[in-house]
């Protein structure tokens, strides 16, 4: 008997499979089409992380069971590699980036590979291959033309340590999310993409799309779509307008606030009594950062404007005029009517600076605190709305605030547009050009790509522009409208941008007349199930949902969202519960597993750990484990019979776990379709033996998880042809019904009759069985039961 050598074995199979191109897409077929898709890796310098199979394995698994349902399956992958850490890492070690980039996905991929992922890897793409980005450049332009790309000046977050603006999403509590570092405010002249103009198809289309629903929330919870109300109050001579979403609580409004950045500190300073003390708070609030301000549960800070009368528009008191860094400038107005009864921010405002809180919905203690519940609770001291809920209230006040002129209905979204400038080499050039008498203008099509120039050094520069704008034969060029003199963009694109459409290019990954041919687009879209990490399904599925959406609007795409499923892994943590992390010392390198227990074990191992959505720590017993368990199906080579009569006692287990798979493949239940093959594998065992067709069975069925070992013993009991050409197996529903089993009754120790149960009956139910049994009921007429033994599957014993 051979002994079990996974490297002869994993070795021998990836190049048999890459050789016969088995895992190639086609885009003409017969077969119905299923696109999984995972998240193309960034391929970094640390290599592939055990978290990074975990999703790979998972949708491999579907893509090789969907292969051998059947299906024409398009399983692709390719390389994020514009970026930040890659462009550190050349500056630092004076290595172009291109290089580092190669270097790196060399590594990545002879990891992957190793896998025996089922990847196509004929349409393997790599966003910062110029054939790539020549149309995440063409994208940027129809974004342009579409008036959706615009440059503004705007206070940006600007990391002092590595020189560039970030996104909101980048800053991680106020700090950089690349260094640490602190983040700063700073003007700079920005392109910013109008996702906003989107906001309403982000959040409707969700209803279109299966993807779990913490992700849809996140996805809306972003996006922060609020119905409200615009309303004015009259302050001075003039008024100022609020945003509220609660028009209903407006008689309990008792003060009202502005931010610190508001116009009318300025445009009123000569009425305000106090404005030494107003501009010095202004000046204090100018360096805290959003995140300080609304997210940090801080004492709620403020001055009171004195000179300044407002008028509560209802109640028509005179109601006194805060500054508080606790209102934005960048959501809504600018100013809110305060509620301190049912706004908890308001009523700590209120709290800390002694103002009175009225109660205008019933059911709460406003004294003590804000009550906030729209539920229940009806309208009290609101004179036109007194006794109504809140919803009837609302409509109500909102309605005749409407007719008198002073409110109108609002929708206000957090969603803010979307800063797409980086003063960085290592991305995409923006392909336009500035000319003193056209202005902005994009390139010609036939002049895409336009490519990074080389330059000697990608330093960021002091003043914070792109390395780019110090080279100045690529800067300076013709416009190409006036054929005047004219100068190109600087800025390049973030890392965003070559991953919001990526999953377009694997449709036809070679086309260079467009980013893919529409009929490649028609056939595979849309990704029938994508999955990625939880970080990533708040702004990658935005931006990539928003660039669809584009794309369908310009014509190149036809459908309307690009994902029809969204799943999500959970982490793989170190052994002792931490998050990996070379600091801690607990990062599990794949290479070395799959060096010691083979690609197969770890392969299974990764799905065997746990609920796949959940993070779960790392265990080598674990592993130990899968690698046992692989043996054992190895080992089954051993006891192979001819006879039927094996296959007839595991019948029912057999049809069972081919159910139980196959469901479970499906559902992201990986971990119990494996327990459940591991128990099949153990029945074969009691059996004594087992037949070539159910063995077949457990090999195809295990295939998807350990793709080599099982082909290798497909090939050694030649079974015929190769397992990834076999057919997956269909349960029978007849015979999923356990069998029955005939139990002897005893009667004080002698048999007195049989009876047929089903094997796996209770105690309870086979008393009742036998008492009603005819020799057996008249043998205990009258007698008294003492004790009934029941010996499961063997026998019952009555005492009398
Ligand atoms: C009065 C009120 C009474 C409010 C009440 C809430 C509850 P969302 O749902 O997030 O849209 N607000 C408006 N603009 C603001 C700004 N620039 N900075 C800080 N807060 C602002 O929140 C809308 C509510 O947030 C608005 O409704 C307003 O407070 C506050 F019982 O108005 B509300
Ligand atoms: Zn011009």
């Amino acid at each position: 008997m051979e002994r079990y050598n996974h490297k002869q074995i994993e070795k021998k199979w990836q190049d048999a499979w890459e050789e016969k191109g088995v895992f190639h897409a086609s885009n003409d077929s017969e077969k119905p089409k299923f696109y999984p898709l995972v998240e193309f890796p960034y391929p970094s310098g640390h290599g592939l992380h055990v978290g990074h199979p975990r999703s790979y394995t998972a949708l491999d698994i579907v893509a090789r069971k969907r292969r051998l349902g059947g299906y024409n399956v398009l399983y692709p992958i390719g390389w994020d590699a514009f970026g930040l850490p890659t462009e550190n890492y050349a500056i630092k070690h004076k290595i172009h980036p291109r290089e580092v980039t190669k270097e790196n996905i060399a590594n990545f991929k002879r990891q992957l590979q190793s896998l025996g992922i089922s990847f196509d890897w004929s349409r393997e793409i790599n966003t910062t291959d110029p054939n790539y980005y020549k149309w995440t450049q063409w994208i940027f332009i129809k974004l342009f033309e579409k008036g959706l790309a615009y440059k503004n000046k705007m206070p940006i977050n600007w990391c002092n340590s590595c020189k560039v603006g970030l996104a909101n999403e980048e800053v991680i509590q106020g700090k950089c999310e690349r260094c640490g570092g602190e983040v700063v405010r700073k003007e700079k002249n920005q392109w910013m993409l109008k996702i906003t103009e989107y906001a309403d198809r982000l959040i409707d289309d969700l209803d279109t799309v299966n993807y779990i629903e913490r992700v849809k929330i996140q996805q809306k919870n972003w996006i922060g779509r609020s119905y409200g109300m615009e309303i004015d109050f009259p302050v001075a001579d003039t008024h100022l307008t609020v945003f509220t979403t609660r028009p209903d609580t407006i008689y309990g409004a008792t003060y009202m606030v502005i931010s610190p950045e508001h116009p009318i500190i300025t445009e009123k300073a000569s009425m305000i009594e106090n404005l030494e003390e107003v501009m010095a708070y202004k000046e204090e609030a100018a360096r805290k950062s959003e995140f300080e301000r609304t997210e940090m549960s801080t004492e709620k800070t403020g001055v009171r404007i004195k000179g300044i009368p407002v008028i509560n528009p209802l109640t028509k008191k005179e109601i006194p005029l805060f500054v508080s860094d606790y209102v934005l400038m960048t959501y809504g107005t600018g100013s809110i009517m305060a509620v301190p009864g049912h706004d908890t921010r308001d009523h700590e405002f209120a709290k800390a600076f002694d103002l009175p809180i009225v109660e205008v919905v019933s059911g709460g203690n406003v004294d003590e605190e804000a009550y906030t519940d729209i539920d229940s609770g009806t309208l009290v001291n609101s004179d036109i709305i007194n006794g109504l809920d809140v919803k009837t209230a609302k409509e109500k006040i909102s309605d005749y605030l409407e007719s008198i002129g002073i409110g109108r209905k609002k929708v206000n979204y957090k969603l803010r547009d979307w800063v797409f400038s980086r003063q960085r080499y290592w991305g995409e050039p923006i392909p336009l050009v500035h000319c003193e008498k056209c202005g902005w203008v994009a390139i010609p099509e036939s002049e895409l790509p336009l490519t990074l120039p080389e330059v000697d050094s990608y330093e960021p520069t002091d003043d914070g522009e792109s390395p780019l704008s110090k080279i100045t034969d690529w800067v300076e060029t013709t416009c190409p409208s006036c054929n005047g003199h004219a100068h190109r963009e600087t800025d390049t694109m973030p890392q965003w941008a070559g991953s919001s459409w990526y999953f377009l290019r694997y449709a036809d990954p070679s086309n260079n007349e467009q980013l893919a041919s529409k009929e490649a687009l028609d056939y595979w879209m849309p990704v029938d199930w994508y999955n990625g990490g939880m970080e990533h399904t708040t702004l990658h599925l935005l931006y990539s949902r928003f660039w669809h959406k584009v794309l369908y609007d310009v014509g190149a795409v036809s459908e309307v969202e690009p994902y029809s499923k969204r799943t999500s892994h959970g982490m793989i943590l170190g052994e002792n519960n931490e998050k990996m992390s070379k600091s801690r010392g607990n990062v599990v390198n794949p290479d070395d597993i799959v060096e010691e227990y083979g690609a197969d074990t770890f392969r299974m191992y990764e799905m065997f750990i746990g609920d796949f959505e959940k993070s779960v720590p790392w265990s080598s017993q674990g592993i130990k484990g899968c690698r046992r368990f692989i043996e054992r199906v190895w080992k089954l080579k051993d006891i192979i019979k001819a006879e039927d009569y094996y296959s007839k006692l595991v019948e029912v287990s057999v049809h069972k776990t081919i159910k139980k798979v196959t469901e479970d493949f499906e559902t992201l239940k990986f971990n119990t379709a494996i327990a459940a093959m591991m128990s099949l594998v153990n029945e074969f065992y009691d059996a004594k033996g087992i037949t070539k067709e159910d063995y077949k069975t457990l090999l195809i069925l295990l295939n998807p998880v350990a793709p080599h070992v099982t082909e290798e013993i497909w090939s050694i009991m030649d079974f015929g042809g190769d397992l990834n050409e076999a057919k997956w197996p269909e349960h029978d529903e007849s015979k999923l019904v356990e069998k029955t089993i005939e139990i002897p009754v005893q009667i004080n120790g002698k048999v007195r009759g049989k009876i047929v149960v089903a094997a796996d009956i209770s105690k309870e139910d086979i008393i009742i069985m036998a008492k009603s049994d005819l020799i057996v009921k008249d043998m205990l007429d009258g007698k008294e039961i003492k004790k009934i033994i029941y010996v499961p599957g063997k026998i019952l014993n009555i005492v009398v």
